[in-house]
């Protein structure tokens, strides 16, 4: 039976200015398709929540984006349009669409001021950021553990509202590992180990030490992490050598605590079964990836996923309420 008020929290939009950046990730004669969907924010996306029982999408800009703007001036201005042109399409739909913001993290005091300008004036349910930010020039990369983040990830506490870090691909000066096997790119393989990485970066650096209360959310049901969290913290466990990381505790105590997964483009019911003994039904969501992958794709699996009703509406719907605080001025 079809599940009807579902949220998405990974579902993107794009403007003119950021369009581009999606172009290389489909054959060219799916572009016409998928710029088409990029840029909709009104009936056709409608049209595609209603067929599956998506009440409301929580809209973000496309990848990388902003984090590819090294000029931070540039940055600002995009985030800034990126976020307004965001804010109009929830005020025409507010209860079918809400927001992540766009942050240019390239100037971090200038990240902070647009996320407040967001929360507090726009009402977006959190951020989305797409990975490490190209910083004054294109090879220059810094990762949000960065200690000039501090302030960042204060202010992202005090508000309580949810980052969602986002994948993007490694530079190519970066990652010969892909050199000549370039299918690896993008959604197959590279988004999710470099934000995997980033994700334990954050971790290790000691962040939810000092930020405990700050709430990260990771696509793809964890980027591959579910899987892989047990090794990460006992490995040659015989040795009995300390893990060499920051953080006060073993990674997957913060992957309890301070992380949430969505289903964005990983319609796997082994995949959502390992997650669930992992991190729980409680920090699990539903989510499509539009417009990269198909609403009725994600939700026809998910409909039919052999779990029990209590935790499909926990990870349809009521997960993602309480999360980003969805009060009934903006929901059903
Ligand atoms: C995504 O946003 O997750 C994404 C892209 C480009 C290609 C595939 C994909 O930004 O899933
Ligand atoms: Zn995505």
């Amino acid at each position: 039976m079809a599940m009807h008020g579902k949220i998405g929290l990974e579902e993107h939009f794009a403007i003119p200015e950021t369009l581009q950046d999606s172009a290389g990730f489909v054959p060219k004669d799916h572009w016409n398709i998928l710029s088409a969907r990029l840029l909709d924010v009104t009936e056709g996306r409608l049209r595609e929540m209603d067929a599956n029982g998506v009440e409301l999408m929580v809209l973000s800009l496309n990848a990388p984006a902003v984090q590819a703007i090294h000029d931070a001036d540039r940055a600002v201005e995009v985030a800034r349009r990126a976020n307004d042109f965001a804010a109009d399409a929830v005020g025409k739909h507010p209860d079918r669409f809400q927001a992540f913001a766009a942050l240019p993290m390239q100037d971090p005091d200038a990240a902070t001021r647009e996320l407040v300008r967001c929360v507090t004036e726009l009402g977006f349910r959190g951020a989305l950021v797409n990975g490490f930010s190209q910083v004054g020039e294109p090879e220059t990369i810094v990762y949000c553990d960065d200690a000039r983040y501090a302030a960042f990830w204060d202010t992202v506490e005090e508000l309580d509202v949810p980052f969602y870090l986002h994948p993007r691909n490694p530079l190519r000066s970066w990652a010969q590992i892909y050199a000549g096997h370039e299918w690896l790119l993008g959604p197959t393989w590279a988004f999710g180990q470099e934000t995997a990485v980033h994700a334990l970066r954050l971790i290790g650096s000691g962040l939810f030490d000092r930020n405990p209360r700050l709430q990260i959310i990771l696509g793809h049901m964890g980027e591959g992490l579910p899987i892989s969290m047990w090794r990460i913290d006992n490995r040659n466990a015989w040795v009995d050598a300390p893990p060499g990381h920051k953080a006060r505790h073993p990674i997957a105590h913060y992957f309890q605590r301070n992380v949430h997964l969505t289903t964005s483009g990983n319609f796997r019911t082994q995949s959502l079964l390992d997650a669930m003994l992992e991190i729980g039904p409680d920090r699990i969501m539903f989510s499509t990836d539009w417009p990269f992958e198909n609403v009725d794709h994600a939700a026809k699996w998910f409909d039919a996923a052999p779990i029990s009703e209590n935790d499909r509406l926990k990870i349809g719907r009521t997960n993602a309420a309480k999360l980003l605080k969805l009060g009934a001025h903006t929901f059903r």
